[in-house]
């Protein structure tokens, strides 16, 4: 009998970090906190002896990730000797001919499908089937829907589907019809892919990237935990799913507004503001500065001013615009050749190539010491 199961994905592992900075000490940290959440899961999984993990595809970055890589990754399945696990493969690591499911030796308790068509596997002791279906290459504009249609349910076990994909009518990462694979009655959907988590009460369900991997993936992170019951009296299984969350470093964009009054200094300690030292400390931070700001003010260093307040910090000042009152500065300059070139520059037709020459030239003019 089936009574709990964990689905997981898209960890990713392997990837080659790459920040700029500081000797790529970032990206090492990365990989590291990677690897600490797949220990992590495992470590759950064992502790609390849950009899089965699916793996819903992308659990390697790419197909060529190193060989220790994958041999961590299985050592650490083959620990697992209370636990079935099922594996998809997705877009990153399919199984074509440099697949990384073909470069060790996996354990008695992993199972991995090996086609892009749906496939099933019977786990007797558990009266639980799955289906799903890999990816053996590394597009698929179409949902293999014949194979889908030809599967047949057996009511009496707790029936699983796997697939990789977006939920979407076009797609060249397997696009997946909701209302074709709604229709068929698995207890379960497990997808994987879209790095997002999301569980629909009807039981469908992405896993989401266990750690956030950029600054487009915000949010909570974690792997998704199911408890079965099974309610003899109408012969049907209840399944009630949770997030359990992993703890990472995470992704904050934050956009502070500048006003002209706002001094460097006020800039400065505006955005050490925008959170506590210790989130600072902590957590990845895109700061976006937007408004108005004082044209004496050069923002060339401002991230280098913050960087000792933030683990990590990045800084964008291109929706910035200096504080310039431009028809005063025309008016006042009406007789020398700095008002001849800004009247030359308000004849460009098209607005917003108008105001960056403009922006530019007083810019350059401030800087140059003439206006
Ligand atoms: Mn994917």
């Amino acid at each position: 009998m089936l009574t709990r199961f964990v689905h997981t994905g898209d960890f990713h592992l392997g990837r080659p970090f790459t920040f700029l900075q500081q000797g790529n000490y970032y990206g090492k940290n990365k990989r590291k906190e990677l690897w600490k959440a797949f220990d992590e899961m495992i470590a759950y999984v064992k502790e609390e002896e849950v009899p089965l993990l699916l793996i819903a595809g992308d659990l390697f970055d790419s197909v060529n990730v190193l060989t220790m890589d994958i041999k961590r990754v299985a050592e650490g399945l083959a620990s697992l000797d209370k636990t079935w696990v099922v594996i998809i493969t997705g877009n990153h690591d399919y199984h074509g001919d440099s697949s990384p499911y073909k470069k060790v030796e996996w354990s008695s308790n992993v199972y991995i499908f090996k086609e892009d068509v749906f496939r099933s596997v019977y786990i007797k002791e558990l009266n639980t089937e799955i289906y799903g279906m890999s990816w053996v290459k590394n597009e698929y504009r179409a949902f293999p829907e014949r194979s889908f249609n030809s599967i047949k349910l057996n009511d009496t076990r707790y029936n699983i589907l796997m697939a990789h994909g977006e939920v979407a009518s076009q797609s060249l990462y397997l696009p997946i019809d909701l209302r074709l694979v709604e229709k068929k009655g698995f207890d379960f959907i497990a997808l994987g892919h879209i790095h997002k988590p999301g569980l629909t009460p009807g039981g469908i369900a992405y896993c989401g990237s266990p750690v956030p991997l950029n600054f487009g993936e915000s949010g909570e992170r974690g792997f998704l935990i199911s408890q079965v019951d099974t309610d003899y009296v109408n012969q049907v299984f209840i399944t009630s799913s949770g997030f359990k969350p992993i703890e990472s470093r995470t992704y904050q964009t934050i956009e502070i507004q500048l006003t002209p009054e706002d001094s460097y200094q006020d800039i400065i300690k505006k955005t050490i503001d925008c959170d506590s030292q210790t989130n600072r400390q902590q957590h990845y931070y895109r700061i976006r500065f937007s408004g108005y700001i004082n044209p004496e003010i050069q923002m060339d260093w401002i991230n280098d001013d913050l960087e000792e307040a933030f683990y990590y910090i990045e800084t964008d000042t291109t929706r910035l615009e200096p504080d310039i009152d431009l028809e005063l500065l025309i008016r006042e300059n009406k007789d020398n050749p700095i008002g001849q070139i800004l009247s030359e520059l308000e004849k460009i037709e098209e607005a917003e190539i108008r105001k960056k020459a403009i922006i530019y030239s007083i810019e350059a003019m401030i800087g140059e010491g003439v206006l």
